[in-house]
């Protein structure tokens, strides 16, 4: 699957995307695809959303069965397969074909430079009643460093008016970094490049946090979809950009410009405080002759915001704690836990290995920016079962002895739990405008007890003769009066 209208048309034979019959208001494509995740439906097709004549596409990966379909799987594929077959494209970088260079491509179909730069062409607009003003969402940003070379990242984009947004660059993100480096190189702005409706795998790459800053999205793509990604140069930037893409918007970030964005409300279903970001001025748009404006919308648990960003932070995490924590042997973030909860499952070998498990765990780069709870469990509980986990915490915690607390630390900003945010303007941050938040964390050994670890041992399980019992499955009907 190459290229985005690919995966529309594969949805289409499915029958797994909705068309809009009629007209309607940014609100009504909030409120459509709500109720589409409220009833895990379809993705969405409007031909007319507030007047503006660009068809609007989303919730494109808002089901596990669609982001099964835009990575090549088959549409049951469980959630487990699908990660591991992430993780494993993540971890072969022999494989990682380098981007081509082409001559041109179809998103330079129509140059869009001086007084014919508007944004509102397309149907940008506010997504919830509480939101600070229009966004453009599930876009991909492409920066790029002298040294660390080039970058993809998928950061919300807050439109001021119609050729100047905030674009939130995060000092822990890597189109931070590039920004922090260019303003030590005294330039006051990073070229940058926002993508729209590029192909799933580009989709997912500028999702995913790679191992380091040096790793190219590009070439990661080019492994998920099987075939390098290939780029075109910019007009007005010297920057880099999928020649299949939809719609590619050029300018310059400012750091010497901020401005404050947002609220907005996010993927984990609260809106999140206003924050100081760099402007961006955009110097040119391309696109295709017809061009699909492809978005999605946060906050719901089933929808697009969590769906969509669960898989790489999964597969990340499988990747990083499979080598830091001792007896490994699964990690899952439930979907209910919003990116804020993890579950590591371990196999237990001497006493104490449940807390080592919790500050292993601690250590993984997301775990240790974003989770707030850390529960450990044993094999015979299946982590992807929220209701045995529940069991296990039950169960196999002596509180005074199996909740680790650690103290409040910085974390990422965006953190509903954490008692304050602050700006760090006095941090000797390299940037002086990025935000933390500060939070504490609980870390929980839910494995089972031996008797050295203080206390009387974990009892055994309640389990009726395991032959009897398979017996009785294999033979269920008989034992019944008809
Ligand atoms: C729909 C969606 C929206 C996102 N919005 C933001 C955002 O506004 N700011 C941010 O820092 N990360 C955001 N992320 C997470 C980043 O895309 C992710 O951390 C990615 O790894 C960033 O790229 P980088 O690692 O190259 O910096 C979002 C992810 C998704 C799926
Ligand atoms: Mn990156």
């Amino acid at each position: 699957m190459e290229t985005i209208r690919e995966f529309i048309e594969l949805l289409e034979r499915k029958g797994d995307i909705a068309h809009v019959a009629r007209p309607v208001s940014g609100e009504g494509v909030a409120a459509l695809i709500w109720e589409l995740n409220e009833r895990k439906g379809p993705a969405l097709w409007c031909d007319n959303v507030n007047g503006s004549r660009v068809p609007l596409v989303a919730n494109l990966f808002g089901s596990f069965s669609r982001v099964a379909l835009a990575l090549g799987l088959p549409d049951d594929a469980p959630p487990k397969q699908i990660r591991n077959y992430y993780a494993d494209i993540m971890e072969d970088k022999s494989k990682w074909p380098a981007p081509q260079i082409v001559k041109s491509g179809p998103c330079k179909e129509v140059i869009r430079t001086g007084n014919e730069i508007d944004l509102f062409h397309f149907p940008i607009f506010k997504w919830a009643p509480g939101d600070g003003g229009p966004y453009i969402t599930l876009n991909g940003t492409v920066s790029k460093d002298p040294e660390l070379g080039r970058n993809v990242g998928m950061y919300r984009v807050h439109v001021i008016n119609k050729n100047t947004t905030g674009i939130m660059a995060l000092s822990m993100q890597d189109i931070g970094i590039h920004l922090a480096r260019a303003r030590e190189r005294g330039e006051d702005y990073l070229e940058v490049a926002i993508l729209i409706g590029m192909s799933p795998a580009v989709y997912f790459a500028s999702t995913t946090k790679m191992a380091a800053v040096t790793e190219d999205e590009y070439a990661f793509a080019g492994a998920l979809q099987g075939k390098p990604v290939q780029l075109v140069r910019c007009e007005t930037i010297d920057v880099d950009v999928p020649a299949d893409a939809e719609i590619v918007i050029e300018g310059r970030l400012y750091h010497t410009e901020l401005l404050q964005e947002g609220p907005y409300g996010e993927w984990m279903g609260y809106y999140e405080e206003s924050m100081i970001t760099p402007t961006f001025h955009v110097t040119c748009i391309t696109h295709r002759k017809d061009p699909l404006y492809v978005t999605g919308s946060m906050g719901h648990q089933y929808g697009e915001g969590e769906v969509f960003r669960y898989l790489p932070i999964q597969a990340n995490l499988y990747n990083v704690l499979k080598r830091s924590v001792i007896g490994f042997r699964d990690v899952y973030l439930p979907l209910q836990g919003r990116g804020y909860k993890a579950v590591v499952q371990i196999k237990k070998r001497y006493p104490g290995w449940g807390k080592q498990a919790i500050y292993a765990a601690f250590s993984a780069g997301y775990i240790n920016s974003s989770v707030n709870w850390v529960t450990i469990v044993d094999e015979d509980i299946d982590l992807y079962d929220l209701n045995q986990v529940y069991f296990a915490e039950a169960t196999r915690v002596d509180p005074e002895l199996d909740v680790v607390m650690l103290p409040v630390q910085g974390v990422y900003p965006l953190n509903p739990a954490a008692r304050d945010r602050y700006e760090a303007k006095d941090l000797g941050h390299e940037l002086g405008f990025t935000e933390f938040a500060w939070c504490s964390k609980i870390g929980i050994d839910a494995t089972r007890k031996y008797r050295d670890e203080h206390r009387r041992a974990t009892p055994d399980r309640v389990i009726p003769d395991r032959k009897t019992l398979e017996l009785v499955r294999k033979n269920w009907d008989s034992y019944f009066k008809k």
